[in-house]
């Protein structure tokens, strides 16, 4: 098995400082010992925990305005691959990647299947992509996809979810997401009602060709690329859809795809009592679908959504939940924004595993409000650094991912062999 990056590098940089971590470690456990909170089974939970990188998320982003490439960036899904085997080396927590097709389109799965797994990368959910057109042929997406008043362009974007569907079959991929940017710009220009039935009468021809074993995650936006309506706009409407479809069909929320102030920790509730919770596309937002990184902008929020997935779970009502992070990086290194985000994640998990469910539902029911606040104000300001810091050195990751990273110097050697496309193509992904 190949390591992207070597475990002695890892281990001479953690001798360093794991002193430093015991210390702050023992005395979390002593704290956490008088709220009859078990640190050991904490960092056991958080050791198990997975969330998958988006293969789009490793190269260098844009904007609608342009695109500044950094340097030794990937140029295909095989470079790509191993950026993503650098961060899940150094934070053992990212052991799938989430690809993208035709994006990432190869000649041969198999192969690529292998040289991830060379890497110890495996594949999580397929997305597929028909807010695109692909270079040949002349039907065209531009006035949508699955809800396209053109069979023919409906029948092409089935195909285009149905090959995605076939190349995650190689890859081991149990799951597909599709997002559709299939809306109206202008009052009038599409029927609310066709456009609806048009995406449930293809998605039901997707469906029928999902392995048994695979769920589909329907992903819900407001606006953008549209900016009148978009066909899938809300979670309602998700919900709705899957629900038409069947089991296998479950609801994803991406934390940017909502308008400001939106509740989402309550939709995430919400969707977990209709059974139809199925993932998350992680990221955050100040304006818009931003995709900036999560837990940039508003941490409390992904502890809240955490918050509701813990107490869920805890009821034994949680299913299994596909996380994922969607993120698009203008100005920084993209794996270094990627382990910031996936330790992000980590942290506010770990930080609702400290939540006494039972004592919060007291609290509830004697309409103490400030006390119900408190508790979980408490658990979110507490310092769980060093639970996640422990539960990779014990995993062989690094105690600080991002100085070991930048000792790698990684991205300076890579651009020595890999070319960078200064081509000043730009779109948000
Ligand atoms: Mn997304």
């Amino acid at each position: 098995m190949f390591k992207a990056v070597e475990k002695d590098f890892i281990k001479t940089h953690n001798k360093k400082i794991e002193s430093d971590l015991k210390f702050d470690y023992e005395y979390l456990e002593k704290k956490l010992r008088k709220e009859n909170i078990d640190i050991n089974e904490i960092k056991e939970k958080i050791k198990k925990f997975q969330v998958a990188v988006p293969t789009w998320g490793v190269g260098t982003g844009g904007t609608r305005f342009a695109r500044f490439p950094g340097i030794g960036e990937p140029n295909n899904i095989f470079e790509k691959i191993e950026d993503c085997a650098v961060i899940n080396d150094l934070v053992g927590v990212t052991e799938k990647v989430s690809p993208h097709f035709p994006w990432d389109n190869v000649s041969d799965f198999k192969e690529l299947k292998e040289f991830a797994y060379s890497y110890s990368i495996g594949f999580d959910v397929v997305n597929s992509n028909t807010f695109q057109d692909s270079a040949e042929g002349e039907l065209s997406f531009k006035y949508g996809s699955l809800t396209n008043a053109n069979q023919s362009i409906r029948d092409l974007a089935i195909k285009v979810n149905l090959d995605a569907i076939n190349a995650g079959i190689t890859l081991e991929s149990k799951g597909l997401t599709v997002w559709v940017g299939d809306g109206g710009n202008f009052p009038g220009q599409i029927s609310f009602s066709n456009s609806l039935s048009r995406y449930i009468d293809s998605m039901k021809k997707i469906y029928t060709e999902l392995p048994q074993d695979w769920n589909i995650y329907l992903e819900h936006k407001p606006y953008e690329p549209a900016f009148y309506s978009t066909v899938i706009s809300d979670w309602g409407t998700s919900y709705i859809c899957a629900k038409e479809l069947g089991e296998r069909a479950l609801c994803l929320v991406d934390l940017g795809h909502h308008l400001p102030n939106t509740n989402i920790e309550m939709i995430v509730s919400r969707l977990i009592d209709l059974n139809k919770l199925g993932g998350f596309h992680f990221n955050d937002s100040k304006f818009g679908d931003d995709d900036l990184d999560a837990g940039s902008i508003n941490p409390y929020e992904l502890f809240l959504i955490f918050n509701e997935l813990s107490s869920a779970s805890k009821k034994g009502k949680l299913n299994q939940i596909s996380y994922m992070i969607d993120q698009s990086h203008n100005v920084t290194d993209p794996i270094e924004s990627l382990i910031l985000s996936s330790n992000e994640i980590v942290n506010c998990y770990a930080k609702s595993l400290l939540v006494n469910y039972n004592v919060l539902e007291e609290y509830q029911n004697k309409d103490d409000a400030i006390k119900a606040m408190q508790l979980l104000k408490n658990a979110f300001n507490t310092d769980v650094s060093s639970i996640t810091a422990m539960a990779r050195l014990e995993n062989s990751n690094a105690i600080n991912p991002i100085q070991v990273y930048r000792s790698l110097n990684y991205k300076q050697t890579k651009s020595k062999i890999r070319v960078t496309n200064k081509g000043s193509s730009s779109g948000i992904v």
